[in-house]
């Protein structure tokens, strides 16, 4: 594999065809509180593999759909599995932010129903894999980076071992991918040990997505 940076073009950098990323796009102060108030009613939690295993990145959702993984495979849901309530809502700024990365991307029109967190703690990381439990990809994915730094990588086709080019994903940037990006296979290696001012050990991550 092959880990190349992206190429810079004036402040929006194209990491491959169908994926650009936003630098210091969102606002962390703004968006870290809302994360924790949506983790007081679904909490945080370590989703079982359909293999058994558990993930090493701990998961919650909010939004109208929420992504889950157990024994029965990948999906959406609209209740969380763990408490049995609708997953919270969507919070305005979340969407607004969706909307707004999305439109500066290229995808006018664009409205978020599902929102997964990630949370990274050092050591943690997430395999590649392909992001396909959504009803249509035409519509495109805003992924939003808090606190600590990770290693994205992101294959430059659709095969699960191509070429890959790898991006250093720091607090507030922003990548929006659809297109001929929607399908390829991507991840994160593991997170370094650090220590992020508003999130200590950790890392974020917000996905949001078209998925009903
Ligand atoms: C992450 N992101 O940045 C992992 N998936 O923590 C993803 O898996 C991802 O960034 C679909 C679309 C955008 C993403
Ligand atoms: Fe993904």
């Amino acid at each position: 594999m092959s880990d190349l940076f992206a190429a810079v073009a004036g402040g929006r950098e194209e990491v491959r065809d169908g994926m650009v990323l936003l630098r210091g796009y969102a606002d962390s102060i703004r968006l870290l509180p809302l994360i924790a108030a949506i983790a007081d009613s679904a909490p945080f939690r370590r989703m079982a593999t359909p293999g058994g295993r558990a993930m090493s990145v701990a998961m919650t959702n909010c939004g109208a759909l929420g992504w889950i993984s157990d024994a029965r495979g990948y999906r959406y849901e609209a209740t969380d599995p763990l408490t049995g309530a609708p997953w919270p809502p969507l919070p305005v700024p979340f969407a607004a932010l969706a909307t707004a990365a999305a439109a500066a991307a290229g995808f006018a029109g664009f409205a978020a129903d599902a929102c997964l967190i990630n949370r990274y703690a050092v050591g943690t990381r997430l395999t590649a894999h392909q992001d396909r439990n959504e009803t249509d990809f035409a519509h495109p994915i805003v992924s939003v980076s808090l606190g600590l730094p990770a290693a994205f990588f992101v294959t430059l086709d659709d095969r699960r071992g191509g070429r890959t080019r790898s991006v250093i994903l720091e607090d507030g940037d922003v990548v929006v991918w659809g297109g001929p990006a929607r399908l390829a296979f991507h991840g994160i290696r593991e997170i370094k040990p650090g220590h992020h001012p508003l999130t200590g050990p950790y890392r974020y991550n917000l996905t949001m997505r078209r998925a009903g």
